[in-house]
């Protein structure tokens, strides 16, 4: 905008332009904003139609979208009594009673937050999520709960879907009373890749409960209980949700060499989470490791170890993970997450409406109508059409993940992370890197954020075409990635056996490492002075009230929220806009639907989009509620 201002203005129009031009111009650096929502819309719009959606790489001007069907509900009837009505009336640690005792077997639904995160780079949009929002909720109140927050949704929500993640769990609450929500926590590293202070992480999970999160599945990237303890206290003290711990599961229990990750290990592990407080267990098998055989012993042994239900989550990587459920269902597992058809397989959840036909007529039976069910799937299968840009390309399961135990989510972003550093050919390589990387390491468990410096290293090396031998022969010599020092230093944890000794002095150098947890070397955030602080900063050309949400987005993504931010003053609630027109823009004489609020649907038709002028700006004319309208865009191309 400050280019466009210096296009449009009159000196610079009249070619007479001095040095002192910019400095002695001050109204160049007046950002005029749209006023009114209409104008802002369009706005977005027509910078899209001329320039494109920055985050879509490529494009296929030819491409034929499905209209997606939402399957049929009454808006008038209440909603069936679900899971959520059943927390309110007996509390967590009744209501866990009431889920271990249940022989049924209970299904978590992912779609709106692993599935999409695992198959199309996270980038699903509260738009289409709310589409099918209150329908699901009146069709299947007998889904145990929704995964539909946490993880990577949040930073990716801002940053490049240009929405809060707040109003989106708000929103979602608002169409779902009923069923209770869940989300994925990364422990002592909140929904980021780093620690934060313990005190934020603390606000962070109260403000997430009173949004309308109900169970707070908490892992930590190195199974680090001390790390996953503060987290599970807090749901416990703040909230009236449920803290579920998870067990990150890596390795083979069923390998007679596996000395570390163990089926020892795993049921101490799950011992000690129960001693600190959790509510539940996970077994988060965030790669797909854990093969069908295998659930049968560690299902078990969990159950003879620890009171609380078991809830079971993978990915399908290698296509065998239906087996896996099916065992573990034998085993007695209390929960399973999995995926509306449409968005499952592969790097996301075994398909949910698949799962629902092998229980069928069977003891652990849980029913649920599989016609409507697979009309959510198609929705999804129909929906993902216009995600298409973000496809990881996988097409087939891949008994690789055995060896190589790249988590799902992190998969379909490796690609891509290759191709961008111009590797994307020696991608073989990476994936066999990333597991001499593990052995160099010491064996980790591998999750986010701890996965990602596992990845960061694999790729450096292959770019730079060192072995593990160079790096502990030369590693003097070599500047590591900052994240791999970081976490050399302890600044993720303290890892299962403690830091290859030799590695970390080699990585390390003159970097001191420390063994305690590292929120505990962080300054407490001091809410009073600092949340005052940024609402001055802020408040100026928003047009809703700032609230504390804002400021806990702007603390662990400060430069992201800044940038969300300035395109709210631009463009408004960009939430609203539907999926086809964000990504893609408008064809000529297309016309659109925007609903501003409910009630206030505007219907936009592109008329034509001129010719760039001398300084290189169209006017793109709208039709709006059938009047007309332009807009100039600079067009950067
Ligand atoms: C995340 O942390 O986002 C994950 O999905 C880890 O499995
Ligand atoms: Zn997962």
């Amino acid at each position: 905008h400050f280019l466009q201002n210096v296009i449009l203005h009159d000196t610079f129009k009249e070619g007479k332009v001095t040095v002192n031009f910019i400095q002695n111009t001050p109204s160049l650096f007046k950002i005029k904003l749209p006023q009114d929502r209409t104008t802002k819309v369009t706005q977005f719009l027509a910078e899209v139609i001329v320039n494109g959606n920055s985050d879509v790489k490529y494009k296929d001007d030819n491409k034929i979208f499905r209209n997606p069907k939402v399957p049929k509900f009454n808006i008038k009837t209440s909603y069936p009594k679900g899971t959520k009505d059943m927390l309110m009336e007996m509390g967590p640690d009744k209501f866990c009673q009431w889920l271990k005792n249940d022989h049924k077997i209970h299904y978590t639904d992912t779609t709106m937050r692993d599935a999409h995160q695992s198959l199309l780079a996270t980038r699903m949009r509260t738009f289409d999520m709310m589409k099918v929002a209150e329908s699901y909720a009146k069709n299947h109140p007998n889904t145990f709960s929704m995964e539909v927050w946490g993880g990577a949704t949040f930073d990716v929500c801002l940053r490049f879907l240009h929405e809060s993640p707040w109003t989106r769990l708000r929103e979602l609450r608002k169409a779902i009373p009923n069923i209770l929500f869940q989300m994925l926590l990364r422990g002592s590293n909140g929904v980021g890749y780093k620690a934060y202070p313990d005190n934020l992480i603390e606000k962070f999970v109260e403000k997430s409960w009173e949004n309308g999160v109900d169970i707070f599945r908490i892992f930590d990237s190195l199974n680090w209980v001390k790390a996953m303890e503060p987290s599970i206290n807090y749901v416990r003290d703040k909230t009236g949700g449920i803290a579920q711990a998870a067990i990150s599961y890596s390795g083979n229990i069923l390998d007679i060499n596996e000395t570390k990750y163990n089926l020892k290990y795993y049921t101490q592990l799950a011992k000690d989470l129960e001693n600190a407080g959790a509510h539940m267990i996970a077994i988060k098998d965030m790669a797909g490791l854990l093969k069908p055989y295998a659930a049968t012993e560690l299902v078990g042994a969990l159950k003879d170890t620890v009171k609380l239900p078991i809830h079971l989550h993978t990915h399908d990587t290698s296509s065998l993970q239906t087996a896996t459920y099916l065992k573990a269902i034998e085993a007695g597992v209390d929960v399973v997450d999995v995926a509306l058809g449409g968005l499952s397989g592969l790097t996301s959840q075994p398909n949910f409406n698949s799962v629902v036909e092998m229980m069928k007529g069977q003891p652990r039976a849980h029913e649920f109508d599989i016609d409507t069910l697979n009309q959510f799937s198609n929705y999804w299968e129909d929906t993902r059409e216009l995600y298409y840009p973000f496809e990881s390309g996988l097409k087939a399961g891949t008994a690789e993940v055995f060896q190589h135990e790249i988590p799902g989510g992190q998969y379909s972003n490796l690609r891509p992370q290759a191709i961008a550093l111009g590797i994307g050919d020696r991608f073989d390589e990476v994936k066999k890197m990333y597991a001499q990387v593990n052995t160099m390491f010491g064996n980790l468990i591998k999750v986010t954020p701890s996965s990602k410096v596992v990845g960061d290293m694999a790729i450096f090396m292959v770019t730079n075409n060192l072995t593990p031998k160079d790096v502990m022969e030369r590693g003097e010599e070599i500047s590591f990635p900052e994240s791999v020092i970081n976490f050399f230093k302890g600044d993720l944890g303290q890892p299962v056996g403690g830091f290859p000794k030799k590695l970390q002095k080699i990585i390390l150098k003159n970097h001191k490492a420390y063994t305690d947890r590292p929120n505990a070397h962080m300054k407490p955030i001091d809410f009073d002075v600092e949340y005052e602080a940024f609402k001055k900063k802020f408040q100026k050309g928003f047009t809703r009230a700032i609230e504390i949400e804002d400021f806990l987005s702007y603390t662990l993504y400060p430069k992201v929220f800044e940038q969300a931010h300035e395109n709210y003053k631009l463009y408004g609630n960009l939430s609203l806009v539907p999926t086809k027109n964000f990504f893609y823009g408008m064809k000529q004489r297309e016309e659109t639907l925007i609903e501003l609020e409910p009630g206030k649907t505007i219907i936009v038709r592109l008329l034509s989009v001129g010719i760039p002028n001398e300084n290189g700006v169209r006017i793109v004319f709208f039709s709006v509620n059938g009047e007309n309208r332009f807009v100039e865009v600079l067009d950067k191309s």
